[in-house]
């Protein structure tokens, strides 16, 4: 078969009337703005790019050099085209809008630059994530009220995993798929199409450190996969945790699994750990097209109404049968208790 590059795909998907012209050229910039990401990745310390920025982010995190060039590589990339009306990082405390002197467009972007940055300095895989929704039509300054919306009205979502090949995975709602970056060519090319996650698994992804901190029902979930064969559940489950969010789910959408970022005693007043609006949703969404699950342990990510832009939220994420247990344990002792 000829190999289908990512214009060639999202040409189709303009022609199968499931995208736009302005929603094809925003993807086909974040996609190139990722390969520069990409390259600057690779580099590691040859490229200088290893190490603390020496500044916190707005979550009052320490910055890394590559958290800080790719937020810049994304922000410098998608300030001139006229296809976004504004964007919002996961690095910057307030939306970004578009410099005056360019067009505007339609269409919100939303992203975490660099995802697992703890993990750049060991050469260990990290990604970008990004979310994309339409703005208010009557709204030509968007600010932080026009981002709040739900997960279910984001039109595209994806990630690209810097590891040892570079990944972009990604869904407008028709299915989730995976493009390898040729870099011979320099191009993203079609790797799977329609990706299924299994609805059943034998691997888990949490940190279990924080296991004395998790609530009751976590507890229950979790010490029931570790007692495998002898325990309720008859059967042996593996663990695994990157701790970056993309290679972690990578390996969801690969092979299937599930992950768990619960909320515990040590964030409890942050809601959780992960970010509403640059993680939990665009992963949310991709899992979902991919026939998985998404909940927060009470809820479905994508139904819930965020109320600030850098909001935190439990996830659970991955093959649907796990999702659901962990979440039904989750109501049932909401329940004892009230
Ligand atoms: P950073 O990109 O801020 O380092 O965070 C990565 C992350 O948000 C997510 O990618 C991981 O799943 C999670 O944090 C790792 O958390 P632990 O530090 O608890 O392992």
């Amino acid at each position: 078969m000829k190999p289908v590059s990512l214009i060639q795909f999202l040409i189709e998907e303009r022609r199968a009337g499931h995208i736009n012209t302005e929603l094809s050229l925003l993807i086909e910039v974040v996609a190139r703005a990722c390969k520069r990401i990409a390259v600057a990745t690779g580099k590691g310390a040859l490229g200088g790019v290893l190490g603390a920025a020496g500044t916190d982010n707005v979550q009052g995190e320490a910055q890394k050099k590559l958290d800080v060039i790719s937020n810049e590589i994304l922000l410098e990339a998608n300030a001139w085209g006229g296809h976004l009306a504004a964007c919002a990082s996961e690095e910057m405390e307030d939306p970004q809008p578009i410099p005056d002197m360019y067009p505007k467009g339609q269409h919100l972007l939303l992203f975490d630059p660099l995802d697992g940055s703890s993990n750049i300095d060991v050469n260990i895989s990290v990604g970008t994530i990004f979310s994309v929704l339409r703005c208010p039509d009557d709204v030509t300054e968007p600010k932080v009220e026009h981002f709040l919306q739900p997960g279910t009205t984001q039109l595209a979502a994806g990630y690209v995993v810097y590891g040892p090949s570079t990944l972009l995975v990604l869904t407008f709602g028709h299915g989730t798929h995976e493009f390898t970056l040729d870099r011979e060519i320099g191009s993203f090319i079609l790797s799977r199409r329609d990706i299924r996650i299994p609805e059943q698994t034998g691997e888990f992804a949490i940190n279990m450190s924080n296991q004395r901190h998790w609530e009751a029902p976590m507890q229950r979930y979790i010490g029931e996969l570790l007692a495998g064969k002898d325990g309720p559940r008859g059967r042996d489950f593996n663990m695994r945790w990157v701790a970056s969010m993309v290679a972690d789910v990578h390996r969801i959408v690969t092979r299937g699994g599930v992950f768990f970022y619960p909320l515990d005693a040590k964030i409890r007043d942050k809601g959780g750990k992960l970010r509403l609006m640059y993680e939990a949703n665009p992963m949310a969404f991709i899992v979902e097209q991919a026939g998985g699950a998404a909940s927060t342990g009470r809820e479905r990510i994508m139904e819930l109404q965020p109320v600030g832009l850098h909001q935190r939220v439990p996830v659970f994420l991955g093959s649907k049968q796990e999702v659901e247990l962990a979440a039904h344990y989750h109501r049932e002792a909401d329940g004892a208790q009230g």
